[in-house]
């Protein structure tokens, strides 16, 4: 019973696990969503993309102290020369992210439930913590790319133990960008790592340790999954999406997952780190093993 789920993300480096939200919980979590584009900065609008780098200090430090608030980030179409939005503002952003499950009771109470302490207790945690939420729109024909990548680039702990949880909000499919993993990908490691940059003086705050791989567009399975669909990624799972070049919009519910246990140590070099005296909240404690067994 406990290993069905293991086998298969040890197997395929993801688990597609269909209706993981009711239709209700779907439809809340999507009207939290648009209320969020509403509370959007109308000044200094901060952009994310995974192609260009045109990384600004003011934005790698709004990027960098996002990690336990609520912060917009638009997309790269969406913003005029002046900071003036250009599209409808329900279109706009490409993100909002990284604490809305500790900042935001919807998103919270879905984090929190028994349904994801039951993925991660079939998944072997034994006191896993979540780092990093985020409510991704990826909206008709403004919704950019997300490069391939794997999750552990970002989040990485030593022994991996980084888990994603995506849930889809709308049905996905080729046209409006669904996800697209390279089956098996996550047996090989971890390809380049995201990290604070050592040098002070530097321009950039993070920078990444190699050069992008190159992975065959062959390689990647879409995953066209139904709105409710939840996929759990294996941090090392190599993943993308592409532009969404429909007329629909493509909204996803996304957070990760850390072992805080066995020995797993949290990289110090990670983007993302625990503010001072407010650790990563736990979703479960195993004290004593063999009642988690
Ligand atoms: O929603 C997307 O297109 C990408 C999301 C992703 O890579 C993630 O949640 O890890
Ligand atoms: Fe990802």
């Amino acid at each position: 019973m406990r290993n069905t789920l293991l086998d298969e993300i040890n197997e395929n480096g993801f688990i597609i696990i269909e209706e993981f939200l009711t239709v209700e919980e779907v439809e809340e979590l999507y009207r939290a969503g648009r209320a969020l584009c509403m509370d959007a900065p109308q000044a200094n609008r901060k952009i994310f993309s995974t192609v260009n780098a045109s990384d600004t200090h003011s934005k790698e430090t709004y990027f960098l102290e996002s990690g336990d608030k609520v912060s917009y980030f638009f997309e790269e179409g969406a913003v005029g020369p002046n900071g003036e939005l250009l599209v409808n503002p329900m279109h706009a952003l490409n993100k909002v992210g990284h604490a809305l499950h500790t900042e935001h009771p919807t998103f919270e109470k879905i984090t929190f439930s028994n349904r994801v302490r039951e993925i991660c207790w079939q998944l072997n945690f034994n006191r896993p913590a979540v780092c990093q939420s985020m409510y991704i729109y990826k909206n008709p024909g403004i919704g950019g790319e997300v490069i391939p990548h794997q999750d552990s680039s970002f989040i990485y702990t030593e022994p991996n133990s980084t888990i994603g949880f995506w849930i889809a909000l709308e049905d996905c499919n080729l046209q409006n960008g669904c996800l697209q993993f390279i089956k098996g990908s996550h047996k090989s490691g971890v390809h380049r790592r995201y990290i604070r940059n050592k040098e002070n003086d530097a321009n950039e705050l993070l920078i990444y340790d190699r050069s992008a791989p190159i992975y065959p567009q062959s390689s990647f399975t879409p995953l066209k999954v139904s709105k409710g669909t939840c996929i759990v990624i294996h941090g090392n799972a190599v993943h993308k999406s592409e532009p969404n070049r429909s007329q629909q919009s493509r909204h996803a519910y996304a957070f990760h997952v850390i072992e805080t246990e066995n020995n797993v140590k949290y990289s110090q070099d990670n983007w993302l780190q625990p503010i001072k005296d407010k650790p990563f909240p736990i979703l479960f404690e195993c004290k004593d093993k063999n009642e988690c067994d």
